[in-house]
């Protein structure tokens, strides 16, 4: 048996076997994830993570292992996250886009590894936002995310990120309209793949003319980048701008913002999970709580009184913070 101390050692220096190791223990939520995190925290927050995210098909896998490569070039090491089930690196696709990614898979500066759909809402979300810890620790200087944009998961995750690629293609018409309906907020920089086809031009139009009706983006005007990823064109420029969010960001306080929201959430995700933790513990061992789920339906009892009594102990070492008024 490793300890988890070795084996967050052994992340540290270099050992790849340690981290892969780590991840599952923390996908898994196995006994010393949380300790393994809590050693391992004080190295992270030095990796930039860019979150690349769109539609099924769209190319996200492709720009990845494009942008992958870009940044190898720079000298940077790169980890890769993908939480699509559909991607090539989780073994989803087919077996010419595996081989095309095997170049990068035999890099030792990259370490790729995909996430399992989980069950429990946002459980995904935190798997990942735990694994981008790991490999920040590691000491990956890029982390790319790449997740279908659809779901609260998907949203969650992509709130990791510190730069995020919307990614559309032509000839998809309500994509455009899906984009509008709020997951627009999200995209720091969009990316019109597939702009060998027929309409590129047109999405771009589109997509500019809503980025300007848009009052609530800050000062960041935000690029639309055309690229054919599997030609690799348009990814140099992509790379650029993305270097370019990032250098605006950390020149204001954007970064630090971004990032102060974002511990905000986790730890009170965290605490949340903690407290639900024991709730959902002490109903499993309640015998009388089926009971209490035939009463409410039979309008013996109604659920708002119960709730109030099972968190009642809560309720009583919280209440001073309840009744004082905020200031
Ligand atoms: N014509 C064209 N096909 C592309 C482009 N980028 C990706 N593809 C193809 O589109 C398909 C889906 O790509 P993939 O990267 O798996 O998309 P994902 O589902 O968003 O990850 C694959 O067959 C790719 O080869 C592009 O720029 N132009
Ligand atoms: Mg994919």
């Amino acid at each position: 048996m490793t300890s988890i101390a070795e084996l967050v050692n052994g992340a540290f220096s270099g050992s790849v076997r340690a981290m892969a190791k780590l991840i599952t223990l923390v996908e898994n939520e196995m006994p010393g994830a949380v300790e393994a995190l809590q050693q391992l925290y004080p190295r992270t927050g030095r990796a930039y993570i860019v979150g690349i995210t769109g539609p099924p098909g769209s190319g996200k896998s492709t720009l990845t292992d494009k942008i992958t490569k870009e940044l190898r070039k720079k000298g940077s090491t790169v980890g890769i996250i993908a939480v699509d089930p559909t991607s090539p690196f989780s073994g989803g696709a087919l077996l010419g886009d595996r081989l095309r990614m095997q170049d990068i898979t035999n890099d030792e500066g990259v370490f790729v590894r995909s996430m399992a759909t989980r069950g429990t809402l946002g459980g995904l979300s935190r798997a990942t936002a735990d694994t981008v810890k790991i490999l920040d620790a590691f000491g990956k200087d890029f982390i790319l995310i790449e997740t279908v944009g659809v779901g609260q998961d998907e949203v969650d995750i992509v709130k990791t990120a510190d730069t995020t690629l919307l990614i559309s293609v032509p000839g998809l018409g309500d994509e455009i309209q899906a984009l509008k309906a709020g997951i627009m907020e999200i995209g720091d920089i969009f990316v019109v793949n597939k702009s060998d086809r027929e309409g590129a031009d047109r999405v771009v139009t589109e997509l500019r003319l809503m980025l300007d009706l848009n009052p609530a983006r800050g000062s960041w005007r935000t690029p639309i980048v055309k690229t054919v990823a599997t030609l690799g064109e348009g990814i140099a420029d992509l790379a650029e701008k993305i270097w370019e969010h990032r250098r605006f960001l950390q020149g204001g306080s954007g970064l630090l913002r971004k990032r102060n929201e974002r511990a905000k959430e986790e730890i009170l995700n965290l605490i949340e999970g903690e407290v639900s933790k024991y709730i959902h513990k002490m109903l499993k061992y309640d015998v009388t709580f089926d009971e209490v789920i035939e009463q409410v339906v039979a309008r013996k009892k109604d659920p708002y009184s119960y709730a109030q009594k099972v968190t009642e102990p809560f309720a009583k070492y919280y209440q001073i913070y309840v009744d004082q008024p905020k200031n």
